[in-house]
Parts: structure tokens; C-alpha cells; sequence
């Protein structure tokens, strides 16, 4: 599907097997198998940096949000640059010292961001982590369930988050063009999106550990995908219009969109641009995470949730509801 919609070229890179250490007491008491998760997000660096190094864009299915230790590092290493799109019902930065429910998967951005290291201790397993990330290259959306500490962090690091509020205050399309002005406003990025599929309403996705009643629709779930595809879209169609039109046409990016439709009058045909665009694009990591049938308490909901997710990774990479014309260039005449 994602092939034929989008012409991606797919390689699997096959599943992971993570070896569980033995004896891995909590940390604290509290944190629970630290050894394991650090050694799995250790291998798991390695796997994404080499896809990243490929030439790929790396789409990596959890498992639980402590991967994205794993990916966000091994993705930053060959893009020091990246910026993190993080859409999830929960901020996912409690330290290891405020975290209440132990859980790794709570922490994972505590681990990345450099400002936050001198209030993070180092767990065993952690050792090779070196944080990648700073304050505000992180944009959340999605967010109703934050904690007081997780609240404290946003607020004194700086770092701007979209909560379910501000969607129903300013509607998604303004989230997205405050998301991308925050962090590709003054340069172009690769952009590593970390995507919680309990951002999505319970409803949509009920087979999650932790589902959050008052979530995302389907309808702004997908906008965020098919915007953030755009970007490169718009990457490319600059980079088209740069060595084929005028010199110095202006770079901003609301230009661009304005600059589009007179593109074809300049020779650049649209079809050519649609072409171009999977070949580059700003999109350059995609975890789908916390979809675990085994939750489910029918198939229905099993199948649901799983679907939901191919939905967010198929138009992460150019389906799009109005259609497209990619693999279709002409049209068969009556004889
Ligand atoms: N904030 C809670 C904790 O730290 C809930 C963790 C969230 N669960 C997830 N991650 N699915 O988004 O434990
Ligand atoms: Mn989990
Ligand atoms: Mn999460
Ligand atoms: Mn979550």
C-alpha cells in the first residue's frame, strides 16, 4: 500500500530480538529493568543510524515509547540537526527522580535533553547515552496528561507543546503552522517524529497500555502526517524553483506555497514536483509506538488500532485524502 500510494521505495530491515538482562533490579526501588532497556535502545541506535546513513527514512514499530532513546540517538548521529515532532497523550519527560509509576517509557525525553542532564542520574545500562537533543528543537502535540514535574520541565526549558486545549483553541492547521515556524521557521531540518498512537481518542485506538479519554480526531491525526510529508514537498519544490526560475525568489515558506501554482507557467510541470518530492523531504525518523493488540478485548479493537497506525505511517509518506496522481499520468481514449 505505502509503496503503491506513495512510490517509497520499502527495505525491512527485518525485527530486532532484545536479550532481557538477567538480574536487572529496579533502580531506586522504582525504575524497572533499566539494564534491558538500555541495552535494547543501545542496539536499536545502531540499527537506526545505519538506515539514517542509507539514505533512508527510518520507520521503526514499537514496542513502547522507551525506544525512542534508541532511535532519536542513533538518528542524530548522522543528523546532529534533527528536530523532534513528539505527538502523544503524554510528555513522556519524567527524570528518573520524578517519576512515580518506575516506568521507562514515561522518560525517555529526560535522557536526550541536554539542558535536563545536571537533574538526571545516570541508570545502570545507561552508560553509552549521550544526550542529542536541545530544549527547543522539541514541539509536543496531543498532550492531557502531564504531570506536575513533567509541567515544571516544559515550562522552565523551554519547550512548546500543543496540548488538546490549544487544538481546540487555535484548530490543528494552526498547530501545525506554529510547529513548523518553532522549528524549520529559520532553516530546514530532518525532522524525527515520534508518534504515540494514545495520542488518537481511545475510541480510534483502544489497544494501548495507557489510553487518555479527549483525544485526537482521525481527521487531525492524519493532518499533522500529511503536513508534516508536505514540508519536504515544499523542500524540494524550493530547491526546483531556485535553479529553474529566478535567482533569489524569496525563501520563506508561505512564499513557496504561493509561488506553486505559477510554477507550471514556468515550465516546471506540478506532476514534476509531486515526483521530486519523495525523493527528498524533511521527514527523516518515524517511531509508530504503544499499539499492543494484546489489549485489545476484541479483534475489532485489535484491528482498529493497528490500521490506525498504518493510516499515520502511509500519509506520513505522501497518501493523501485528496488523492493523488502519481501513478496515474494519463487518462485512456475512447477509440
Ligand atoms: N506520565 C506517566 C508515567 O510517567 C505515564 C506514562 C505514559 N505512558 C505512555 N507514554 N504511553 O506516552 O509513567
Ligand atoms: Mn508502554
Ligand atoms: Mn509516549
Ligand atoms: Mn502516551
Amino acid at each position: 500500500m505505502i509503496e503503491l500510494y506513495t512510490r517509497c521505495h520499502l527495505k525491512d530491515f527485518g525485527d530486532l530480538n532484545f536479550t532481557n538482562v538477567l538480574k536487572d533490579d529496579p533502580y531506586n526501588n522504582l525504575v524497572v529493568y533499566p539494564r534491558s532497556v538500555g541495552l535494547a535502545n543501545q542496539e536499536l541506535a545502531e540499527v537506526v543510524s545505519q538506515a539514517v546513513s542509507g539514505g533512508y527514512s527510518c520507520v521503526t514499530m514499537g514496542g513502547d515509547h522507551s525506544l525512542a532513546i534508541g532511535t532519536i540517538i542513533g538518528h542524530a548521529r548522522h543528523h546532529p540537526d534533527l528536530c523532534v515532532i513528539w505527538v502523544d497523550a503524554h510528555a513522556d519527560i519524567n527524570t528518573p527522580l520524578t517519576t512515580v509509576s518506575g516506568n521507562i517509557h514515561g522518560q525517555p525525553l529526560s535522557f536526550l535533553v541536554r539542558e535536563l542532564q545536571d537533574k538526571v542520574p545516570q541508570l545502570p545500562g545507561f552508560s553509552w547515552i549521550k544526550p542529542c537533543l536541545s530544549s527547543p528543537s522539541i514541539v509536543y502535540i496531543g498532550l492531557r496528561d502531564v504531570e506536575p514535574p513533567e509541567h515544571f520541565i516544559l515550562k522552565n526549558y523551554d519547550i512548546q507543546y500543543f496540548s488538546m486545549r490549544d487544538i481546540d483553541r487555535l484548530g490543528i492547521q494552526k498547530v501545525m503552522e506554529q510547529t513548523f515556524d518553532r522549528l524549520i521557521g529559520k532553516r530546514q531540518r530532518p525532522i524525527h517524529l515520534s508518534f504515540d498512537i494514545d495520542a488518537f481518542d481511545p475510541k480510534l485506538a483502544p489497544a494501548t497500555g495507557t489510553p487518555v479519554v479527549g483525544g485526537l480526531t482521525y481527521r487531525e491525526g492524519v493532518y499533522i502526517t500529511e503536513e508534516i510529508h508536505n514540508t519536504g514537498f515544499l523542500c524540494v519544490a524550493l530547491a526546483v524553483l531556485n535553479s529553474l526560475c529566478r535567482p533569489g525568489w524569496p525563501r520563506t515558506q508561505k512564499s513557496i506555497c504561493l509561488c506553486l501554482p505559477s510554477a507550471g507557467t514556468k515550465g516546471v510541470r506540478h506532476h514534476h514536483l509531486a515526483q521530486l518530492s519523495f525523493l527528498s523531504g524533511l521527514l527523516s525518523a518515524l517511531d509508530l509506538v504503544e499499539v499492543n493488540p494484546h489489549l485489545a478485548t476484541s479483534e475489532e479493537e485489535a484491528k482498529a488500532t493497528a490500521s490506525l497506525a498504518v493510516d499515520v505511517i502511509a500519509s506520513s509518506f505522501g497518501q493523501t485524502r485528496g488523492g493523488g496522481h502519481i501513478v496515474y499520468d494519463h487518462l485512456p481514449t475512447p477509440s
